[in-house]
């Protein structure tokens, strides 16, 4: 019995460390530890054994049951790691010479127009600042000349959380930030997601995009504010375009200016996208409230600066002829493929 076992054991090991496969074990486990195994069938037979060799046979056919059993396992996971190592050799193969793919999707317009904004004005020396979404009331009204209690507030409704912070109304929220952190000069745009909540329409939604941009050095004037818009328009249109500024209100910056460009699809002559009137309105501005520039730190005496708060996705709107801001956000496929972004 005790060679019968020497052999069962030299059989089933050989055979675990030849086999190749999950399957091939788990027929080597059926074959020696199943229900019929070569060694279940031993330890079954113990009860017809006299009692001394029952004791014997028993205490090293349970000890070849363990070996085997142990042998099982680690036979598998050396097999699995195997697997594992074959599927990452395979997947991180790359065969260079396999042709190209069609290239499957696009970049979203606002992305593209953002990227098309940041480089031009990146390459005017500003630069590219990121704002939180999440935002405090201090850094989205107060930090911004709007205290509380101020009528302006009404003119952003937004989404409260529980904590007292709310969903960002304006890029303008990461002004006072970028002024800690960078102090005068300083050249910088801000562009980021932004939420209202107000009755939606064509050119309305309860999320859209801004790019925020502020300049701030010695003698700093509209001229400056006039030129670099002029020159990104132009930039982002492929055209030289007009502008001209009408006053506007904005607690932040005095004075203040509403940005209008002589309409781009009819050249000022009156078309149905200007409302007949030849200007279309694009963008606030204006020069940095000397209280704002206070509070982040920088000598209103000293330094003056310019801000504007360009509607990202309006200007997209613009530039692919989009009638309706909403469609931006519908995930609508088909709106990209009519407008052949590629
Ligand atoms: C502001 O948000 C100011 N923070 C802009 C500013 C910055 C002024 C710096 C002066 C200096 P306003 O609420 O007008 O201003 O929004 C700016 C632009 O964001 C708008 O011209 C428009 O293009 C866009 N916008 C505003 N609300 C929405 C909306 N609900 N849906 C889509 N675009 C919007």
């Amino acid at each position: 019995m005790n060679e019968k076992m020497q052999e069962i054991k030299k059989e089933a090991l050989q055979m675990l460390e030849q086999a190749k496969s999950l399957q091939e074990v788990e027929q080597i486990r059926i074959a020696y530890l199943g229900k019929k195994g070569k060694i279940s069938l031993i330890l079954k037979d113990l009860k017809n054994l006299e009692v001394e060799e029952r004791k014997n046979v028993g205490k090293i056919a349970n000890a070849l049951k363990q070996e085997i059993e142990e042998k099982i396992e680690s036979k598998k996971e050396e097999l699995q790691e195997q697997m594992l190592e074959e599927e990452i050799k395979q997947q991180s193969f790359i065969d260079l010479t396999v042709p190209v793919k069609k290239t499957i999707g696009s970049l979203h317009p606002i992305t593209i127009v953002q990227k098309e904004l940041e480089e031009i004005f990146a390459s005017m020396g500003f630069t590219i600042e990121d704002g939180n979404e999440v935002e405090t009331e201090y850094n989205n009204f107060e930090a911004v000349n709007v205290p509380k209690y101020h009528p302006a507030r009404d003119m952003q409704d937004t989404f409260w959380l529980e904590n007292g912070q709310l969903l960002k109304t304006q890029t303008s929220a990461a002004q006072n930030k970028i002024m800690l952190k960078y102090g005068a000069p300083l050249k910088a745009i801000f562009p980021g997601r932004c939420f209202r909540n107000e009755a939606l329409d064509a050119s309305h939604e309860n999320t859209f995009f801004q790019m925020e941009g502020m300049m701030i050095d010695k003698e700093v004037s509209i001229s400056n504010l006039i030129y670099f818009m002029k020159t990104l328009l132009s930039e982002v249109f492929k055209k030289e375009v007009d502008v001209r500024l009408r006053p506007g209100y904005f607690p932040f910056v005095e004075p203040g200016f509403e940005l209008d460009i002589k309409c781009i699809y009819c050249g000022g002559t009156g078309c149905k996208v200007c409302k007949h009137g030849g200007w279309i309105e694009l963008c606030p501005c204006g020069m940095i409230h000397p209280n704002v520039l206070k509070m982040g730190k920088i000598d209103p005496d000293e330094y003056s600066g310019f801000a504007f708060g360009l509607g990202l996705s309006r200007l997209a709107m613009m530039k692919y002829g989009i009638n309706d801001l909403r469609l931006l956000n519908s995930g609508d496929i088909r709106v990209l493929k009519q407008m052949n972004i590629k």
